[in-house]
């Protein structure tokens, strides 16, 4: 285990392919979202999953019943893991769940944002957030990484889920702030925008391992 998920937000799926099959020994998990997705289109997950397990970071923020087909879709083409969102609520939290479950997959739950617009609106519903996917039985949450102290107060809450963190690098979070409370971070501009993407990508696993 790396405790290192790379964010891979390129738009271009040759690119992407050339990135990880550099970087895979250094990560755990690589995350897309609907910027490569919507490039290179939902088979592009089934052709990282090659290298590494893929975590959808579809945000999933609908009714059930179209939450559950997003799932659905996320897992039929490889997905290991899904991201949903908290704030709507039990029922789509479920609905994501049970298609998880189907195909063996896990679901994080986004408690709240690692941008400064994330303490607007979610940082006052974050923590119940945090209890409700515990209470669910979801596999984790996204905790921000820009903000260990909420990190810590999550982690408590919703004890046994994993906690995996974004804003590490580009935004300002920072490996050694997040220790002993994220299971993983994950870095994306920070590695894939770098001159040397191995080279960061290693510096990152060796600082988590250090
Ligand atoms: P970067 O390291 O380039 O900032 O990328 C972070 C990744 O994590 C992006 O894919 C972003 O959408 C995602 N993310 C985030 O930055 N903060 C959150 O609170 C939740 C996220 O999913």
């Amino acid at each position: 285990m790396t405790g290192l998920i790379l964010a891979l937000d390129v738009l271009d799926e040759e690119k992407a392919l050339k990135i990880i099959s550099k970087i895979d020994r250094w990560i755990d998990f690589v995350k897309v979202n609907y910027p490569l997705v919507l490039s290179a289109g939902v088979g592009v997950i089934g052709k990282l999953a090659k290298y590494k397990p893929v975590i959808a970071d579809f945000k999933i923020a609908d009714i059930p019943y179209t939450s559950s087909l997003i799932a659905k879709t996320a897992f039929e083409n490889g997905a290991f893991a899904i991201i949903c969102h908290g704030f709507v609520g039990s029922d789509t939290l479920k609905a994501v769940k049970d298609v998880a479950r189907e195909y063996g997959g896990e679901v994080y739950v986004v408690t709240e944002l690692s941008s400064p617009g994330g303490e607007e609106f979610l940082q006052k519903v974050s923590n119940s957030i945090a209890e409700l996917a515990k209470e669910i039985g979801c596999d984790g949450l996204v905790a921000p990484g820009t903000r260990p102290e909420r990190v810590k107060e999550l982690r408590r809450i919703a004890e046994g889920l994993k906690i995996i963190c974004p804003g590490v690098g580009a935004q300002g979070g920072r490996v050694e702030s997040l220790k002993g409370l994220a299971d993983y971070v994950i870095v994306g501009r920070s590695i894939y925008m770098a001159k040397d993407p191995e080279k960061e990508a290693r510096r990152f696993y060796e600082l988590l391992k250090g």
